[in-house]
Formats: C-alpha cells, structure tokens, sequence
C-alpha cells in the first residue's frame, strides 16, 4: 500500500475557477440551500471521521497527532530517527507552508468521507443534489480578526458552528428530517470513550507559583476541552477538565462571550491589518515566521505566526483554565484548529497575493532563509529551503514529500478565498486581467474589514516591539501582558490580568514545553541549545489607546490615574507618557515570572512616527526608538 496522495479536491474545479473556502459564519447556517446541503455533509463527514478508531491511519485521532502529541510517525515509509519536537513546524520559516498541505489532507478527507460514506447513505433519487454539493465543499475558515454580529453587539467571537454541544443535521435517511447529533465541531472525543493517554497522547509540562514543575494531564483527557477550569496547583484534576465537557455555566459563558479576551483592548483587527499594509513588512521571512531574523524596519517585528498564537491562546484559555488549543502538542485535538489553520492559510495566500511583485516574497536565496531549530525529519541548524521536505506530507503514493515549492500557488490544489478571484469580470480592462485593479480590490476589502478609521487618520503611530526567548523557561508557554495606565493600579490588581482596564495587548508565546520525552537524551542538548540562541519576534500597536489618552474628553477614571497625553505627534511627549505609564508582566498560569535584568528574556522596546502626507501612514521606515519608554524596566531595552 502506497502513500496517502494528498491531491486537493478535484470536484468542482472548471478551466478558470476553483470553489472558495468560505468564512464558517457566512456558510452556517446555511442561508442558501447548496450551503444547508454543505453544512449537513460536514457535519455528518467529521462527525464519521472523528469516530473512526483511533488506530486507523486516515483517523481524526491520527491525523490531529500529525501536529505535536503522541510524537508518532504518519504515513511514513521507514521510522523516523529521531523523536525531536514531532513534525510541526513552528518558529520556523514553514510554518505556513507546513500548515498547508495539513490542511489540503483535513478537507480531502473529510471529501472523501462525504463521497464515500455520507452521500451513499441518502436516498438515490437525492444523490445528485447532494454530489453537487459536495463538489464546491472547502473546508470553511474562522476570520478571528472579523468582529461578529451577535444579538446587540459586535464583537470578536469562536464560530457559531463550534458552539453548541448539540447541532441539527438533515437525516441521512430521507434527506429532510432535522435531527441533532453531537456536535463534532464543539469538541472531540475518543471514540472508544478511553483517555487520550491510552493512544500515547502524553501530559505537558507547565509551572507552578512556586517554580516548581507539575504536568497538564491531558493523558487524562476523554475529550477536547475550551477554557475549561483546570487547576494546576491541585491534584484533584475536575472531572469536567478531564471528559472534556465545556457545557458547563462557565465555559458556556467563555464560549459565547469570551469575555476574558478583553476584545475591545486587544488589536485583533489592527494586527492583522498592518500584516498586509505594503512596507510594514517586506519580505516572506518577516511575514511568515516568530523566529528571529535581521529585521530592517521595526515595523517588521509583526508576523503572521505571533497573530496566531494569540488565537491559540484566546480559544484554549488562559491561567487555569486551559483547554487543549493553549497548549502545541494536543492544539490539532479541537476541531477548532482546522478552522483557525484555515484562516492562517488565507492570510498566507493574501499575501503571496498582494505582494506579487515583491522580489522577496519567497525564500529561494540563501540570505533570506533561516536555519531551522529542528523537528522530526528537519535536522536541527539545517536552513529551511523552499525544497525542504514538509513531512510527512506525501503529494503521491510513492512517498514524494510535498515541499513550499509545490504549495506556493494554492489554486493549483483546487481552492481560493473570497478576496481572491482572479478570474472575476471586475478586473478586466478591455477584456485583459489588470493586476493593479486585482490588487488594489484586495486592499479595499481588507480595509472594510479590518481598519479602523482613528488609527487610519492618526497623526502618528506606535507600536511595542516585542523580542523573547522561546524557550527561556524551558519551553513552557508563557504570556506577556502590557499595560498603559498607573503601576499602582496594576500592582494592587488581584484578578486576571486580562480582564485589567489598562490592557493593551499581550504576546503568548505557544512553545512546546521541552523534555517531554525523557527516553531520548539526544533532546534535552537542543534545548539547552535553544534555550541561548533562539529569538522570536513580536509587535503590539498602539495607536489607538495613545490616541484615546490625548483626547480631551477622555474618561481617564478608569485609567491612568487621569494622566493625559498632551499630543501624538510629540515623540517627546509620548515617550515621557510612556515612562511613566508603560508595564508589562509575565504570567504563566496566572503568577508573574520575573524577568532578570541582567540577562532578560524579554526585550520591550517602543517605537513612534509621526504621519507624513508625502508617504504612507504605518509601515516603512522612519520610526524613531523611544528609549526613555522603557528605560529602567526589567526587560526594557533602550541601548
Ligand atoms: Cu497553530
């Protein structure tokens, strides 16, 4: 038997088009009856996959255990050699060309299993309708970045899709009737009812208030939790932890409020914007990746992989209430992962698109590669090659691994996204496909989505760089809050620091806690190894909490201590705000870590430019450091 030939899907492709993966919200419900057909085909095909055993190559289980935990080999034609840091690609230059195949596998299957199992279960005389349906399916994103209308408010939300612990299907049987199944994208849970641990899903390290170390039992775990209580410093691990129920009062809540993710403070929509703004970020290797590399503007401290891990962050939970996406070795677990991956994947692909002509849009020259810190079948220090091969994905059944070349144009995998339809009769100029136009409408629509009209009319710009040390506690994921506001105000706080008035931003670091495999000795070297030289990168803007600072009706009550800034455009002035009004912690599992001042793992620095009519606003060059921002603060770098 060959290896699993990941194609894409075929169906539904024509000479000039692919179908689109859609925004889940705008795909279920259904409001159209080929969507209403599509969401019950899922529902049903990932429900199918998700109980298929746990054992079986083309398996839920197996193919979630591809990204980290229990460390096995996939589809590979001999053992790997080494058990490192499993296949997944993180701080690294693949990170999302890695993650694209990984998809491509996820919605074929789930293809496959609607071809072959779900559709020959409905009446003949139906089957036609719902193979029609089945032939524009793309597995759905989750825009994460895109606030949602729900009742009154619009706000930053999980898909509705992955709510509910109980969803309607149409009835196999006759095609009609609406039954409720369990939802398989509310979480997953081992189809023998067995611990995870029992298929080598393994615990993960973290660290208590004290410094000691304890595990996250997520052997324990039946089913894939989301913000579920779980208490690190207890030996009692919940039962609801542990069966994964996050139908309980106050994970409901988490779910459909997410309130702990402070949406109106945190810049989601800003962050993802400036991804995509020209100048702010130059070439693939700034976009792509945490991983440190010679960064010509500051503004290029923002990344794609940063903006992601947040979103692991904010889906998992924080503190004590972790649920499986915090956490890399166990994130693929929750169905919601291929939904965010999907998301990463788009963004990938707008990029590539808007940056066309941008002769350091890929990685070909030796000068814009990055040596990787090693995975299963990555040899640690090894540059990562557009020709690397991204294990253990296969594009044919005799083992041909896939590598970024083969990705790099996705249509060719039978698929796009909304922003990307090349082939529409809007970007024709006299019958001819007009790039300009094409890319110009791409802008457009980011900018309805994402910008805000303040920042876009601020007459300066701001933003806090951010370079940690990813494995400065040995791996374990740790998260930094900032703040703009009084120090006595955050010191005296005894809640979540997330839920603090003054929170701007934070950096969550989503690292994979090393030693987790104590039999291979050969791992513990590169860790140490890591532990000195790996840097990663990070930007929160801001912009808009500075702006709000220097308004003169500003309701500073609440923060600040009523401090005002008296303008932007000063870089004086905001440096001086700064110093006085600018924190940051360290948390994991909801107690600070302190950061050393003589060797620190976290370097905060701020930069400020004020808008000039004769360039464009944010981006480029131009940013001056305001040392005096950070100066004298554990972790402030102002040489
Ligand atoms: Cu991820």
């Amino acid at each position: 038997m060959g290896t699993y030939a990941i194609t894409g899907i075929k169906a539904g492709v024509t000479a000039d088009t692919v179908p689109l993966r859609l925004e889940v919200d705008s795909w279920y419900p259904g409001q159209t009856k080929e969507h209403l057909l599509q969401n019950s085909l899922f529902l049903w095909a990932l429900r199918f996959l998700e109980d298929r055993k746990p054992d079986e190559k083309l398996s839920y289980f197996k193919i979630a255990g591809i990204h980290g935990s229990p460390y096995e080999a996939w589809d590979e034609q001999t053992d790997a050699q080494t058990v490192n840091e499993g296949y997944c690609t993180h701080d690294s230059l693949l990170f999302p060309c890695w993650h694209r195949p990984y998809m491509l596998l996820f919605e074929q299957v789930l293809y496959e299993i609607m071809e072959n199992q779900v559709i020959k279960k409905l009446p003949e005389s139906s089957r036609k309708v719902w193979r029609n349906a089945a032939a524009t399916f793309r597995l759905p994103y989750w825009d994460w970045a895109e606030k949602k209308k729900r009742g009154d408010s619009v706000v930053y939300d999980v898909p509705i899709i992955a709510k509910a612990a109980k969803i309607e299907v149409l009835d196999l049987n006759d095609g009609v009737t609406v039954v409720k199944i369990d939802n398989p994208m509310h979480k997953f849970t081992m189809p023998s009812g067995v611990p995870m641990g029992t298929y080598k899903v393994g615990d993960v390290d973290s660290e208590m208030s004290d410094g000691t170390k304890t595990k996250i039992p997520f052997s324990k775990s039946v089913g894939t939790s989301r913000w579920a209580p779980y208490e690190p410093e207890s030996s009692n691990v919940s039962a609801e932890w542990v069966e994964g129920k996050v139908d309980n009062e106050l994970a409901t809540d988490a779910l459909d409020d997410h309130k702990w993710y402070n949406g109106e403070k945190v810049p989601l929509a800003e962050m993802t914007y400036r991804l995509f703004l020209p100048e702010y970020i130059t070439s693939f290797s700034q976009f792509a990746t945490t991983k440190y590399s010679e960064v010509h503007d500051p503004s290029s401290y923002l990344n794609l992989e940063f903006v992601h891990n947040n979103i692991h962050n904010w889906t998992g939970g924080y503190d004590k209430y972790i649920g499986h996406m915090t956490e890399v070795p166990v994130a693929a677990f929750d169905p919601i992962f291929f939904m965010h991956h999907c998301n990463v994947d788009r963004q990938f692909a707008i990029w590539q698109a808007l940056n066309v002509d941008n002769k350091e849009n890929w990685f070909e020259r030796e000068d814009e590669q990055l040596p990787d810190n090693g995975t299963w079948s990555i040899e640690k220090g090894a540059n990562d090659t557009p020709k690397t091969p991204l294990a253990p994905f296969h594009k044919d059944t005799k083992a041909t691994y896939f590598t970024s070349d083969d990705i790099r144009d996705w249509t060719q995998w039978g698929y796009s996204y909304p922003e990307l339809q090349p082939w529409l009769p809007k970007y024709k100029k006299d019958g001819v496909f007009d790039k300009q136009l094409y890319i110009k409408d791409i802008q457009d629509q980011l900018k309805k989505l994402y910008s805000s009209p303040e920042v876009e009319h601020a007459p300066a710009d701001v933003f806090i760089n951010v370079e940690y040390k990813r494995f400065a506690l040995d791996g374990i994921p740790y998260t930094v809050y900032f703040f703009i506001g009084d120090e006595k105000e955050l010191s005296e706080y005894d809640q979540p620091l997330y839920t603090h008035p003054n929170l701007v931003g934070y950096v969550y670091t989503f690292t994979n806690p090393a030693y987790h495999n104590p039999d291979t000795p050969g791992c513990k070297n590169c860790r140490v190894k890591s532990t000195e030289n790996t840097k990663s990168t990070a930007q929160i803007p801001i912009t808009a909490p500075l702006l709000s600072r220097t308004s003169s009706s500003a309701d500073l009550t609440a923060s600040a201590s009523g401090y005002r800034l008296p303008s932007l455009t000063d870089p004086d002035h905001v440096s001086t705000h700064l110093e006085k009004n600018l924190h940051w912690r360290v948390r994991v599992h909801g107690h600070d870590i302190p950061i050393p001042s003589d060797d620190p793992f976290v370097k905060v620095s701020v930069y400020h430019r004020k808008a000039d009519s004769s360039r464009r606003f944010r981006g480029g060059g131009g940013y001056s450091h305001l040392k005096d921002a950070t100066r004298g603060k554990a972790g402030g770098f102002w040489a």
